[in-house]
């Protein structure tokens, strides 16, 4: 049947209150995603699907599977068939990168995602929160891990309540071109 999704599975972590679940939804276009908007923190996992069209007009969804930062000790459990992994750290909270960074590097150095693409995001960018970045990325070690590793994280920038970096991120979780076959 040539309606049949092709299914791009997904991973996004990073410690807790970091912004996934708030990023997810307005990458769904989900209405009310905005200052006033206050999630719960995530209670085990969220799948968020993401339905489109690739440039040869075939359906595909790209299944994200959040895994709350509560529940840091699950993802092993969540790895099998992941293509791409989307990290998401706060910039707002200095406080929290060096824990992060330990666990950016734990999955950096996961034998099943060798293959897949990583996805650094630094969330919270909004106009406050700017000025973080720098000190965000040097304790990230990220020029660092660029030069080193093979599968070096790609870097964006978001800010999911003003809409800066949705659609990179959009682009970085639909290109096929990025999947190891
Ligand atoms: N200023 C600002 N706050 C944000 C932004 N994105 C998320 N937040 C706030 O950050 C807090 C945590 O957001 P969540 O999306 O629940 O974070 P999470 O990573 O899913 O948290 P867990 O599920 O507990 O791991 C909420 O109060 C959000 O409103 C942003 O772009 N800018
Ligand atoms: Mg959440």
């Amino acid at each position: 049947m040539d309606d049949l999704e092709d299914k791009i599975p997904v991973l996004c972590v990073g410690p807790k209150g970091s912004g996934k679940t708030t990023l997810l939804k307005k990458l769904q276009d989900a209405e009310g995603i905005d200052y006033t908007y206050s999630p719960v923190p995530t209670i085990g996992t969220n799948i968020y699907d993401l339905h489109y069209f690739n440039r040869h007009g075939k359906k595909q969804v790209v299944t994200i599977r959040e895994v709350g930062g509560e529940m840091s000790q699950l993802w092993s459990n969540y790895l099998e068939g992941i293509v791409k992994v989307i990290f998401v750290v706060d910039t707002s909270n200095l406080c929290q990168i060096s824990a992060a960074a330990v666990m950016l590097y734990t999955l950096l150095a996961e034998p099943k995602l060798q293959r897949a693409k990583f996805i650094l995001v630094l969330s919270k960018m909004d106009a406050a929160y700017r000025q973080m970045r720098n000190e965000a990325l040097l304790m990230l070690q990220f020029t660092r891990l660029s030069k080193e590793l093979r599968n070096a994280p790609i870097l964006l920038e978001a800010s999911p309540l003003t809409g800066i970096g949705l659609d990179d991120l959009r682009y970085q979780l639909t290109d096929t071109k990025t999947i190891s076959k």
